[in-house]
């Protein structure tokens, strides 16, 4: 076989094999990342399994997500970070220095490295050539322990890029444009590896937002080559000694290949509420618009910021905007001070807020109902903005910008015309004053032994999980439909702060779909799991998609789920849904998902037993008279982790 890229990493570092593309595998990682909304956890995780020191080349964690701090919930967080990531060998980049995956690829990112992050955007890092994927908490921290992490050995898609992009075009819409084609369904188990003359046109922070925003196609991961653009990317950065070319190999074997011409795209836009919603910037010209934010880990380099402020120079944002910018690192909001583009920027109106994600995990600026919010970020499922019906576009920083001066979707193409704006054309730079000044090197190991741990009474350990029962004895809590996202099981935003405290947080487990007046969705799993019952959801295609949190698998572990069986599951949340003793399984027959109802009564008689060994189960759906049978496509491994009652157990019992 000749290789692709992804498989020549994966090979120098498999550890538990054979690899063959759907079977599961096992790889060392080599660095890891974690930020404060996961990383609280996955270090609790950490420290439950018996853990004191990490066992990888590079662990780094972030404080980037939790900063509005009402309520002392956000700091004690902070300070226990600092103080476990000093103990047990994690650098350490505190608040105010940036995005964990815009830090990390200026900092940290390596070509040909394995890279696991408990945050789903990881594969940012994809742009330098890592191999890195997003993963719950409870994985990161056992790949921090040195433990191997496993995936399904992926097929790879093949994107061949080539021409150039025009002016005005960005990456942004590359990937807006690879969402069009492969939407955010149905990617589960592949990997996007760019290739072909088009790459060596884009350079390392533009790849990194095409990687970044992969996500979004649910794939395991995305990766550009590593070349003369990563070289240059790296010696600004002054790490060119992690320099390494790589590529795949001649002819290399892809699964499937699409074909993009750089030189034909437009300017795009993912409309209201899914990122794979794409729609041409001329289809939606004139769209009355109120808000602008630029920034998060998509949007948040240097060229992309310097192109805002280029644009908006000598100018003021139109009357019905309100424009917010939050740069996505400390580097860059420096550099933009320090040349003057900040001073632009403040100038035409722009409302500067602090490089972290900010608004883009619900943490203000949440727009008015029905007013239309441009964003250059990579998710606008519904409600992530903190507004229950609200309706969110995602475009590149070049439409955001032109549309900031409009107060109507633009064509940026169309400046030029409208107000005598020139392209910009910025190119990086080659040379940055480096500061790691808010990075934290851990103690050594002697220091680390004397080093005290900040434990406050906010920060509760996880609950461990429990033998799944022998027969199921279930009721339908939610039978919701298709797309689910970790959002929606488990909102961020204004409940950020509960995640250090499981039995709290998850009080709004579903809150979505809480109606005024009724029991929420806790209550009645609380009171099910109080009387001896089971809850169990019921859900259509794509269930758990977007962000790795895996508190969207602990909470409902918490209330007493027992069994999630919906058409299709998201990776990261199956992995997470398995690791806390909640089994995952897809109906055998889709169809059988119409015939079930919320509050119906099912029963899987002998369910350990198939655990155990069996593919299928059946259920009886006591309500209603009907059986349907359901898939467990468990490897070996996994079924030993339910039968264990989650991972936590069953590493500590493997040790
Ligand atoms: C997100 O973009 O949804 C987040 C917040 O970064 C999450 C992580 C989290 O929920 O803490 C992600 O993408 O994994
Ligand atoms: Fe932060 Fe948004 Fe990026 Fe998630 S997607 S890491 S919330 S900036």
């Amino acid at each position: 076989m000749i290789k692709t890229l992804t498989y020549k990493i994966l090979e120098g570092h498999l550890l538990d094999g054979p690899i063959k593309i759907n079977s599961e595998i096992g790889i060392s990682i080599d660095h890891t990342l974690t930020q404060d909304a996961t990383g609280t956890t996955a270090m609790l995780l950490f420290e439950s399994m018996g853990m004191d020191r990490v066992n990888t080349k590079l662990s780094v964690s972030y404080v980037d997500h939790n900063m509005s701090m009402f309520g002392p919930e956000n700091h004690n967080d902070h300070l226990y970070l600092q103080s476990i990531s000093r103990k047990v060998g994690v650098y350490h980049s505190r608040p105010g220095n940036g995005i964990c995956h815009q830090v990390h690829l200026e900092r940290f990112a390596c070509p040909g490295a394995t890279l696991l992050g408990s945050d789903s955007h990881t594969p940012t890092a994809g742009g330098i050539g890592s191999l890195a994927i997003g993963a719950g908490g409870l994985d990161v921290a056992v790949a921090m322990g040195g433990g191997a992490f496993y995936l399904t050995a992926p097929k790879v898609i093949g994107i061949h890029l080539t021409g150039r992009l025009n002016d005005w075009v960005s990456a942004k819409d590359v990937i807006l444009k690879v969402l069009s084609i492969l939407s955010t369904k149905g990617n589960v188990g592949c990997v996007a590896e760019y290739w072909g003359e088009g790459v060596k046109t884009l350079t390392v922070p533009q790849r990194a937002t095409i990687t970044n925003m992969g996500a979004e196609l649910g794939v395991t991961t995305s990766i550009f080559p590593s070349d003369e653009q990563t070289l240059a990317f790296l010696k600004a950065q002054k790490r060119e000694d992690v320099y390494m070319p790589l590529s795949a190999e001649a002819d290399a074997e892809y699964d499937r290949i699409i074909e993009i011409n750089l030189s034909e795209l437009v300017p795009l836009a993912a409309a209201p509420s899914s990122p794979d919603n794409i729609k041409s910037i001329a289809e939606l010209e004139d769209e009355e618009v109120h808000q602008v934010l630029i920034g998060s880990c998509t949007n948040s380099s240097y060229r992309d910021l310097m192109t805002v402020a280029q644009t908006l120079k000598g100018h003021t944002i139109h009357r019905n905007i309100e424009l917010a910018i939050a740069p996505g690192s400390r580097q860059v909001l420096t550099l933009l001070a320090r040349n003057g583009a900040l001073s632009d920027l403040i100038q035409s109106g722009a409302r500067i807020i602090e490089s972290a994600c900010g608004p883009c995990i619900g943490q203000g600026q949440s727009p008015g109902e029905g007013k239309v919010s441009l964003r250059t970020f990579n998710r606008n499922f519904k409600g992530r903005s903190g507004t229950k019906e609200d309706l969110v576009y995602l475009v590149s920083p070049e439409v955001a910008a032109a549309t900031a001066l409009t107060g109507k979707i633009t064509d940026p193409r169309r400046l030029g015309k409208l107000f005598g704006i020139d392209y910009p054309g910025i190119t990086d730079l080659t040379e940055i004053p480096i500061d790691d000044g808010m990075i934290e090197a851990p103690l050594d190991k002697d220091e680390a032994q004397k080093a005290e741990i900040f434990r406050p009474a906010s920060i509760v350990t996880p609950p461990a999980g429990e033998i799944p029962p022998e027969h199921i004895n279930g009721r339908v809590l939610l039978h919701c439909g298709d797309k689910i996202t970790t959002d929606h099981i488990m909102p961020a935003g204004t409940f950020l702060k509960y995640r250090s405290n499981v039995p709290q947080y998850s009080e709004y487990v579903f809150n979505c779909f809480n109606k005024p007046g009724e029991p929420t969705f806790a209550q009645k799993a609380i009171s099910l799991r109080d009387s001896g019952g089971h809850g169990v959801i019921i859900a259509g295609d794509s269930y758990g998609q977007g962000s790795s949190r895996e508190h969207a698998a602990l909470c409902p572990m918490f209330l007493g789920i027992k069994l999630v069986i919906a058409k299709a599951i998201e990776r990261i949340h199956r992995a997470n849904l398995v690791n806390f003793a909640i089994t995952p399984a897809t109906f055998a027959h889709p169809g059988d998902y119409d015939r079930i109802k919320e509050g119906d009564q099912l029963e899987v008689i002998d369910f350990r037993e198939a655990l155990k060994t069996s593919d299928t189960f059946t259920v009886k759906n006591i309500s209603s008279g009907f059986e349907f049978s359901c898939n467990l496509n468990l490897s070996s491994r996994e079924r030993e982790i339910l039968l264990a009652g989650g991972k936590l157990n069953y590493t500590k019992s493997n040790k």
